[in-house]
């Protein structure tokens, strides 16, 4: 290559004329030396506006992790923390989705109860489902095989609900739900229902689900929401309202928790789960706190793109771009197209699962199917160079599960005889991460891991300040690089 020799035709063409004065000479040097300069100049201009426009492209996040592993909860503390305007502006739109969840809530109850006051052979059989069961110890306070008593207080609390069977449509509608799921267990009695035989009814947490598609940051989707018949946003204000104590009195009442303890259900323990808050929640001008927010259930569906403009911080001023996405199996192909070009991965698996199965494939272990995503995505040589930030989520579930007196051992053999507490566990756990990072990664890289509860805002403000520079400098690099 590039060899050149005297009558090679582009030589010849930029050699000097041979008979060249020593003045012609001079003039012709200086000449070049200024055309050199004024295109050193051009290239240094290119270079350093290429650089600006690398600086001004935004930080790309991807989040990661199994369905229910804390994805989306993640993403509002991120706008929680780093963009407080724009998260005060989409409060409003919240209030829906939480008024749906405890809506959803009450009709979980309700569907319950039916089922149980008009099928007593269930009553003598004990729980229809449990083999399917998360987990097959007892719940604490475990299900007595005592027949479950109703009254009159339970047909008339099911009578005075009853119109929330109607918020729950119209608030989907509103929201923009659409789903089988909704279908699947619509209403028992209702004529549009296609309501599940009774031995096959799975009330899981599926029940309360938001299976849909609408997504706060929606342009058109938020003017839909802001324009769709705001009577009828008011009118289920009001009917919440007006069943605000019986709300309270149907969760309180003991043989509906005699009921829900039969069938293995946790209810508190479930997405989106706002009964305990019922008297607030059901006010009039009832205004969803942060909270509260972070706590709704709203499902995802494919991947989302959540730019945010971050308004404090180190990153102050940068536009970063989060990617939240489906977490079941089959929307995972999905994932693939986003790895080319993220600055960082934050990969959650939630550890308080040990002891579950996952909802799309029972015969899957929750914490199995972390282990192989994780697998997967540490071995992928499209994100051999992207930071990897793994948050071992869940924390508070895990320690409150072990503290009822779940053995991890029972569900994990290689465990053995290692404390049953959740820093143990926790510690445990990450260490099996940690090797398959660095059994599985094309390139060495640093394993980042933090332990963490994401509905607990403050706790995740500070772990997010962490995770933040460290994407910010990796990002920054990798400007530089170019
Ligand atoms: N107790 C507890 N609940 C959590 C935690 N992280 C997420 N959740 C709840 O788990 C459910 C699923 O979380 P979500 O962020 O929607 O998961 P995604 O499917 O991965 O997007 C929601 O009801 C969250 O409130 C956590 O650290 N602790
Ligand atoms: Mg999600």
């Amino acid at each position: 290559m590039g060899h050149s020799t005297d009558d090679d035709p582009l030589t010849l063409a930029i050699a000097p004329p041979p008979n060249e004065t020593p003045e012609e000479k001079e003039a012709r040097l200086k000449a070049e030396a200024e055309a050199r300069s004024v295109s050193e100049k051009i290239d240094e201009q290119l270079k350093a506006e290429r650089a600006a426009l690398k600086k001004k492209k935004p930080v790309k996040v991807l989040l990661l992790g199994q369905s229910e592993s804390g994805k989306s909860t993640t993403l509002k503390n991120f706008q929680l923390t780093y963009s407080p305007k724009s998260w005060a502006e989409e409060r409003e739109s919240w209030r829906i989705v939480i008024q749906l969840n405890i809506t959803r809530n009450v009709n979980m109850i309700l569907d319950l109860l039916s089922e149980e006051m008009s099928n007593p052979s269930i009553l003598l059989q004990g729980s229809v489902d449990s083999d399917e069961s998360d987990d097959d110890s007892p719940l604490p306070g475990s299900p007595s095989n005592a027949p479950l008593r109703f009254t009159d207080k339970h047909a008339l609390l099911k009578l005075r609900l009853g119109p929330l069977r109607g918020v729950q449509r119209d608030l989907e509608q509103i929201i923009g739900t659409s789903s089988n799921e909704e279908v699947f267990f619509a209403l028992p009695g209702d004529p549009q229902a296609l309501s599940p035989p009774a031995s096959k009814s799975r009330p899981k947490e599926a029940f309360i689900r938001a299976n849909h598609t609408w997504k706060l940051n929606n342009k058109s989707q938020q003017a839909a929401v802001k324009h769709f018949k705001e009577n009828k946003v008011h009118e289920a204000t009001e009917i919440i309202a007006g069943c605000a104590d019986d709300m309270r009195a149907i969760w309180d009442d003991a043989t509906v928790q005699q009921m829900l303890r039969k069938r293995r259900i946790r209810m508190e323990a479930m997405s989106g789960f706002f009964l305990n808050d019922a008297e607030r929640i059901a006010m009039r001008n009832y205004q969803p706190s942060d909270d509260d927010i972070v706590r709704a259930r709203l499902r995802t569906l494919g991947v989302q793109e959540y730019p945010i403009k971050f308004e404090t911080g180190p990153a102050t001023g940068s536009d970063w771009i989060l990617y939240d996405v489906g977490g079941s199996r089959t929307q995972r192909a999905a994932w693939f197209p986003y790895f080319d070009d993220c600055d960082a991965i934050i990969f959650l698996a939630p550890i308080s699962c040990f002891d579950e199965r996952l909802a799309e494939d029972r015969k899957v272990n929750r914490l199995e199917d972390s282990y192989m995503l994780w697998r997967l995505v540490c071995s992928s040589k499209l994100l051999a160079k992207t930071q990897i930030i793994l948050f071992l989520n869940k924390c508070d579930l895990l320690d409150q599960k072990l503290k009822s007196g779940i053995f991890v051992k029972d569900h994990v053999r290689s465990y053995g005889d290692r404390s049953n507490d959740a820093v143990t566990a926790s510690k445990y756990f990450s260490s099996h991460f940690k090797e398959i990072m660095r059994r599985h990664s094309p390139e060495s890289r640093t394993f980042r891991v933090h332990m963490t509860s994401v509905i607990d805002t403050t706790a995740t403000a500070a772990t997010l300040g962490v995770v933040e520079e460290g994407i910010l400098q990796g990002h920054l690099r990798s400007v530089d690089l170019i």
